[in-house]
C-alpha cells in the first residue's frame, strides 16, 4: 500500500482533521465564491505533460467530490485532468484555487464520443466517474434526464475506457440511495436493492454496469456505495447545507425561517473530505472489489437541525417551519451502513464525528455570510 497525504485540505476543513494538522504545499483558500480566474480549458490541440506521473482524470470535477479528490491527488503527485460539461457561465467555485495545478477538458455524459476524446486527450490510469444528477428529488421532475446522466452515462463511460484503454482502472459513485427501502440494518455490500427514487433506480443500473463489464471484459471497474457525505462545499439544496445555511442566516438577521421537509429521516452522515481517499484507496488494490464506505452513526434530519441551532445558541422552535411541498414521492426512511470490509481491506477509518460535521459547516456559512456584513452582524458578534 502507498502511503498518502491529507494535508491538502483547505484550512477551514482541515483544522477539523487532527491527522493532518502539518503543514499545507500553498495556501488554499476556503471562501467558495469569492471570484477566483478560472482555470484553463483544455482544447483539442493541447498536448497532456508526459512525465511518468500518474494521471487521474475525474469526470464531475466541478462537484463536491471531484474538488475534494483534485486536492488529495494533486497532493499524492498525480497530474489531474477534469471533465467538465460546458456552459455559458463559468462554474468552477469549488475548484478555482486548483486552477494553475489541473487540466480541464469539456466532456459531457451524454455524448459518446466526447467521452472518447477526452480519455485519448487525458491518457489516464484512473477514472473517477463521480459526475451524476445528483439531487434526488430532480429525479423525479427529470427521470429521463437523470437516467440519461446517472445511468447509461456510466456505460457510455465504460465504453469510452474499453474502446481507449481496456488498463485504465475505473471508479464509479454508487450511492447508499439504492438501499433505499432498506431490507437490513446497517446496509452491507451483500444488501440486497430497493431504491425509491428514479435517481437511486439509476445509480443500480449503473452499479450493475460497472460489476457487468468487471465480469465481461476483466475491466478493474469498481463501485463505492458511499453513505451521505457533506462538506462546506456541499449543494446549498441537499439538507444539510441547507440547513448550516440557513442557520447562519437567521444567526446573522439575514432570515427568519428555514423551511424543511421531513425532519424523521435518518441518515449516516460523514466528511467528503476523508471519503475521497476511500474512492483512491479502492483503486491502489490488488483485486477489483465494491465497498460500502460510511461512518456507522446514525442521525435524524431533526439531530442536524437542534445540533446547527444549538452551535451559535439559538432555539430552532421558532424558525423552523415544516414544508409539505418538501416531502417526498417516496422516502428513504433510514440509512447506516456497516463499512467493515472498507476497514478491514482499505485501513480507511472515518475521523470527523456528526457534531464536527455540523460546526464545521455552520461556521463556514457564517464566515462567507458575514463577509460586507457590519461588524456588529458578523459571526461571533452577532446577537440572538
Ligand atoms: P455534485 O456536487 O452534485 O457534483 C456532480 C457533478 O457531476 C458536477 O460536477 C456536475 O457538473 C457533473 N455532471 C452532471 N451532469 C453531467 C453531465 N451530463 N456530464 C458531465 N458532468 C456532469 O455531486 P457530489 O456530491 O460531488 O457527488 C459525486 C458523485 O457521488 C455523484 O455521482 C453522486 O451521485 C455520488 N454520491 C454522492 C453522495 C454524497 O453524499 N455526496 C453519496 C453517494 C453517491 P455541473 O457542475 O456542470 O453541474
Ligand atoms: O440531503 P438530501 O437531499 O440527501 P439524500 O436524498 O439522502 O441524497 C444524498 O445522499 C445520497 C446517498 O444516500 C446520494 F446518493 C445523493 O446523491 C445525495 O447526495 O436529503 C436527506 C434527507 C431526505 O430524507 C429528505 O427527505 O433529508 C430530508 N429532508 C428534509 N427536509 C430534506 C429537506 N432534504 C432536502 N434536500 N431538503 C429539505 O428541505
Amino acid at each position: 500500500m502507498r502511503e498518502y497525504r491529507t494535508d491538502a485540505l483547505p484550512v477551514e476543513e482541515r483544522r477539523q482533521d487532527p491527522a493532518a494538522l502539518t503543514s499545507c504545499r500553498r495556501p488554499i483558500p476556503t471562501d467558495q465564491v469569492h471570484p477566483l480566474p478560472a482555470p484553463r480549458v483544455q482544447d483539442a490541440h493541447d498536448t497532456p505533460g508526459m512525465n511518468g506521473q500518474r494521471t487521474a482524470l475525474i469526470t464531475g470535477i466541478t462537484g463536491q467530490d471531484g474538488s475534494y479528490l483534485a486536492e488529495f491527488l494533486l497532493e499524492n503527485g498525480y497530474e489531474v485532468w477534469g471533465m467538465m460539461r460546458r456552459a455559458s457561465t463559468e462554474n468552477v467555485e469549488r475548484i478555482a484555487h486548483l486552477a494553475d495545478r489541473i487540466t480541464l477538458v469539456q466532456g459531457d455524459l451524454l455524448d459518446q464520443l466526447s467521452l472518447i476524446r477526452v480519455l485519448e486527450e487525458a491518457r489516464p490510469n484512473e477514472v473517477y466517474n463521480f459526475a451524476a444528477q445528483s439531487f434526488v428529488p430532480t429525479s423525479w421532475r427529470q427521470p429521463v434526464l437523470t437516467a440519461e446522466f446517472t445511468a447509461v452515462g456510466v456505460t457510455r463511460m465504460l465504453e469510452a475506457v474499453r474502446a481507449v484503454d481496456p488498463s485504465i482502472r475505473f471508479y464509479q459513485a454508487s450511492s447508499s440511495e439504492m438501499f433505499g427501502q432498506a431490507a437490513e440494518t446497517p446496509q452491507s455490500e451483500t444488501t440486497p436493492f430497493h431504491p425509491r427514487s428514479p435517481y437511486g433506480v439509476a445509480k443500480v443500473y449503473a452499479h450493475f454496469a460497472t460489476l457487468n463489464y468487471r465480469e465481461s471484459y476483466g475491466l478493474f471497474a469498481v463501485s463505492g456505495i458511499l453513505f451521505n457525505h457533506e462538506s462546506p462545499r456541499r449543494g446549498i439544496e441537499f439538507v444539510t447545507r441547507k440547513i448550516s445555511d440557513g442557520v447562519a442566516r437567521i444567526k446573522l438577521g439575514l432570515s427568519t425561517e428555514l423551511r424543511l421537509g421531513n425532519l424523521d429521516a435518518k441518515r449516516d452522515w460523514g466528511f467528503a473530505g476523508e471519503y475521497v481517499v476511500a474512492t483512491w484507496l479502492m483503486l491502489q488494490q490488488d483485486e477489483p472489489r465494491d465497498y460500502v464506505i460510511a461512518t456507522g452513526v446514525q442521525h435524524s434530519v431533526r439531530d442536524f437541525v437542534e445540533a446547527a441551532f444549538e452551535h451559535v445558541g439559538l432555539d430552532p422552535d421558532p424558525y423552523v417551519v415544516i414544508d409539505p411541498d418538501l416531502i417526498r414521492p417516496a422516502e428513504v426512511d433510514e440509512l447506516v451502513g456497516d463499512a467493515s470490509r472498507g476497514r478491514g481491506e482499505l485501513g480507511w477509518e472515518p475521523r470527523i464525528s456528526f457534531r464536527e460535521l455540523v460546526e464545521m459547516m455552520v461556521d463556514s456559512d457564517l464566515g462567507r455570510l458575514s463577509t460586507g456584513l457590519p461588524a456588529s452582524a458578523r459571526a461571533g458578534e452577532a446577537s440572538a
